[in-house]
Parts: C-alpha cells; structure tokens; sequence
C-alpha cells in the first residue's frame, strides 16, 4: 500500500515536472492587477512554473479561481475566494497574476476586489433601460450581474453607494411569468434569500425588472418599470 502511495505520489510529481515545459492546460488567463492592486490571499507554497502553480492551487481547492505567481521566488500565491485567509499583499512588479476565464480589459472589464473575493465587473458610464443593458452585457459576452449570495449583493449595494450614487440594475426579472424572478443566468431567485425591499416586489404600474433606487433607499432591490433608465453592471461570469 505504501509502494502505491509512493508510485502515485512520483506519477503526479512527474506530471508537475512536464506540465512546466508544456503549454497551459488550464483555462486561467494572464490579467492585468486590480486598480486597487492588494488582494487577499491564502498562504503561499513554492512551485516550479506559474502551470503547476494553476494546477496545483486547483487540487488544493476546487473553488481556486485565481492565484499569483512570482517566477523570481518561484512562488505560488491562491487568492480571491471567501474560504481563503486574511492575508494581504501587494503584488511586486515581478508577480503574476491569472485568473480563470476571460476578464478582457479591453471590454471594460477589471478586476475589482471587495472584502474576501474579487469578480470580475464592467460598470456603466450610461444610463439605459434593463433590456437595453442586458443587450450592451450580451454583447460583451457577459450577463448583467446577479446577486445569488449575500456577499454578491452586499457589493451591490456598495457600488450603487459608492461608485453609481444613483439607481441602478440588477440583472433579475419577473418578465416571462409575472411574480416568478429569475436571474439572468437562468437560475430562480431563492425565495428563502432576503433582497428585497419591504412590500417590495410590488408590481406597482407592471414593474417586471429588479434594482434598486431612491424609493427603497438604495438599501435593498425592488421591481421597477423595465423602461426606467439606470446605471447597469455587467459580469462575464458568477463565482459566487
Ligand atoms: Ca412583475
Ligand atoms: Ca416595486
């Protein structure tokens, strides 16, 4: 039994040992630092090439969904989920950092870390109504963005405070059966997941479009009149 722990343990040093002389089989990408540029980050570990720093941090973790790898200390460094430590650290110049998926600067997305985690958003300039947001969000390959944790729209609500100052979407709807919202990935909204505001969804005048505004203190969503125009977040993809 302790031969094949051992011939397995070789096998998969082996297999870190060639993933760094072939190319990437991972779908991480190289992404520019977040504009606020510290992330948290769970402790580091030395590793061969940036590859087996993707791989293993994977093995580590199924949720690892971004590290940082310096290729002068050789080390490997997990980052941006909720489950990971409190550490924090400002990446050197030397240090890389890869993210899973695309996060493609030149769409307008940017990394944009808030407490534990960093997603991965593109914020309105405009103010527009909800299916023309979602149309601007399709065309970039993105959604607009959902909230299905409390995390997600707690930072909701901190952009609409902090950033829009104003009114803004939400990307969930009541427009295929009135009074069943769906987000705009296609999942039910948990009903046993409190977003809304009080006697919010109302319905009031045919409202089929979630966000918030002035009339629930920004402080929790409401249904809206899809025509309305307001600010809109798009996400390429939810990690939360
Ligand atoms: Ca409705
Ligand atoms: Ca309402």
């Amino acid at each position: 039994m302790e031969f094949l722990c051992s011939l397995f343990r070789l096998k998969f040093y082996l297999y870190i040992l060639d993933l760094c002389h072939g190319s990437s089989p991972t779908d991480f990408n190289l992404v520019n630092f977040p504009r606020n540029g510290a992330l948290r980050v769970g402790a580091p570990w030395r590793e061969r090439c940036v590859t087996s720093c993707l791989v293993t941090c994977q093995l580590k973790d199924a949720g690892c969904r971004s590290a940082m790898y310096d290729p002068e200390k050789k080390m490997c460094i997990p980052g941006s989920q909720v489950s990971y430590g409190n550490n924090e650290v400002t990446p050197s110049f030397t240090t890389l950092l890869y993210v899973q998926g695309e996060c493609n600067p030149n769409e307008g997305f940017f990394l944009y870390p808030h407490n534990s985690f960093v997603t991965c958003l593109f914020l309105s300039a405009e103010k527009i109504n909800y299916v023309d947001a979602r149309e601007k969000c399709r065309l970039k390959g993105s959604h607009l963005y959902t909230a299905k944790s409390q995390v997600k729209l707690d930072l909701f609500i901190h952009l609409v405070l902090n950033v829009f100052r104003g009114p803004t979407w939400i990307g969930l709807t009541d427009l295929d059966h009135e009074g069943t919202f769906v987000w705009e990935d296609g999942e039910m909204l948990n009903r046993s997941m409190k977003v809304w505001a009080k006697n919010q969804p109302d319905n009031w005048d045919i409202e089929n479009c979630a966000g918030t505004n002035y009339y629930v203190n920004y402080s929790a969503l409401n249904d809206l009149p899809c025509s309305d125009q307001y600010s809109y977040i798009c996400e390429p993809y939810s990690w939360l």
